[in-house]
């Protein structure tokens, strides 16, 4: 039941972070999901990493569509601004909420079938555009909440729990989002919390539009032998092509170790370590991560990691020239300059 609120009294001595908060406050209610969900544990790795990075949660705005992924805003960040929005509609929500007040940090929560069927056109924009948010897909290849159709990610070749096939080809979302201009491309499996965790706070310091997917096992419809989204099947075939490390800021920017090193620039003038894994796979070339990717996947491999980054990525704003200030904070004087100055306006529209 959605509304069980946990209990809020802390052990004293519990730890807190830079901004005085202990773990413990960046949770939510109750979960109400089935017990092994792959989708609790995205939630638990967001508290961990909005944590770790010592976000206020007053200052984080959690935006989501329909599904079993989108109910879950309410099982974190209970303390944060929140908006259940309409099936596939979360990345235009965000992108007007984005526009109104960049100060916020924008979690955006969805499903395979929320952004790749009926979202699919407003999740294309929003990554085109560059909003900058953390945008999530816990992607389980079914429509977990209306009882396991087939979503548009799924494998073709998959089978049902009922024993359908699904002949469709499928959608890849990271294939899209790189197609598409995000400039923070990544990949993780809910069953690999040390691998997500820094791939979400690798998203929260990013200065664009940044995508994870997150393959999250339905338990109740997709965890059965033939499924391409079971905890066997991604444990099997999953293959990680390089590990996060933060570096905090220092007086003097660190060089890389070694070959296998790659340091990328932060926004905040840190430098965020990638180690190698996969030895010829450099995530900073965004064609040359298509093509990687597209062979890897052809082979049956599912890569994992951070895919692609831009570390020199600006956000909507930048491109659109908006005000700073949060909307809220204008004052009537600033809306409304006044008719002279929508007579200039007009006059160099002519
Ligand atoms: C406009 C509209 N169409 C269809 C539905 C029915 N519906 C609810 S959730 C859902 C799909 C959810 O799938 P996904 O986003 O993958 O979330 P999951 O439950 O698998 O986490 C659908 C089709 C709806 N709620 N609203
Ligand atoms: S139906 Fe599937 S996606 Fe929904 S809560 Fe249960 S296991 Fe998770
Ligand atoms: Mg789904």
């Amino acid at each position: 039941m959605t509304y069980l609120a946990k209990p809020t009294l802390h052990h004293p001595s519990l730890q807190k972070n830079k901004v005085g908060y202990t773990r413990r406050d960046y949770e939510g209610k109750v979960s109400t999901l089935c017990a092994g969900c792959g989708h609790d544990s995205v939630s638990s790795a967001i508290v961990q990493a909005c944590w770790q990075q010592d976000i206020a949660p007053h200052r984080v705005a959690k935006l989501s569509g329909i599904g079993c992924s989108s109910k879950t805003p309410d099982y974190f960040l209970g303390a944060s601004h929140g908006f259940n929005t309409v099936h596939g509609r979360m990345p235009s929500v965000l992108t007007g909420a984005n526009l109104a007040n960049r100060e916020l940090l924008y979690l955006g929560i969805s499903g395979d079938g929320d952004s790749a069927s009926i979202g699919l056109g407003q999740f294309a924009h929003a990554m085109r555009r560059g909003v900058r948010m953390v945008y999530i897909v816990e992607n389980n290849g079914v429509y977990g909440l209306t009882k396991g159709q087939f979503s548009a990610t799924a494998d073709r070749g998959s089978v049902a729990k009922k024993g359908a096939t699904n002949n469709d080809a499928s959608i890849d979302l990271v294939a899209l989002a790189l197609q598409l201009g995000a400039t923070y491309v990544a990949r993780s499996f809910s069953g690999d919390k040390a691998q997500l965790v820094p791939l979400i706070e690798g998203a929260i310091r990013h200065g664009g539009a940044a995508f994870i997917d997150v393959i999250s096992p339905c338990v109740a419809f997709n965890n059965h032998a033939g499924s391409t989204r079971s905890y066997d099947h991604v444990r099997e075939h999953n293959e990680a092509l390089n590990r996060i490390d933060f570096i905090a800021l220092a007086a003097q920017q660190e060089a890389a170790g070694d070959e296998q090193e790659i340091l990328v620039p932060q926004p905040d003038g840190s430098q965020m370590r990638l180690q190698r894994v996969l030895t010829d796979y450099d995530p900073t070339d965004r064609l040359g991560a298509m093509n990687h990717l597209q062979a890897l996947q052809a082979s049956g491999v599912i890569p994992t990691g951070l895919l692609y980054v831009d570390p020199s990525a600006h956000d909507m704003h930048t491109g659109l020239k908006t005000v700073a200030t949060p909307l809220n904070r204008l004052a009537e004087r600033e809306l409304c300059p006044g008719a002279a100055v929508l007579d200039k306006i007009n006059a160099g529209l002519r």
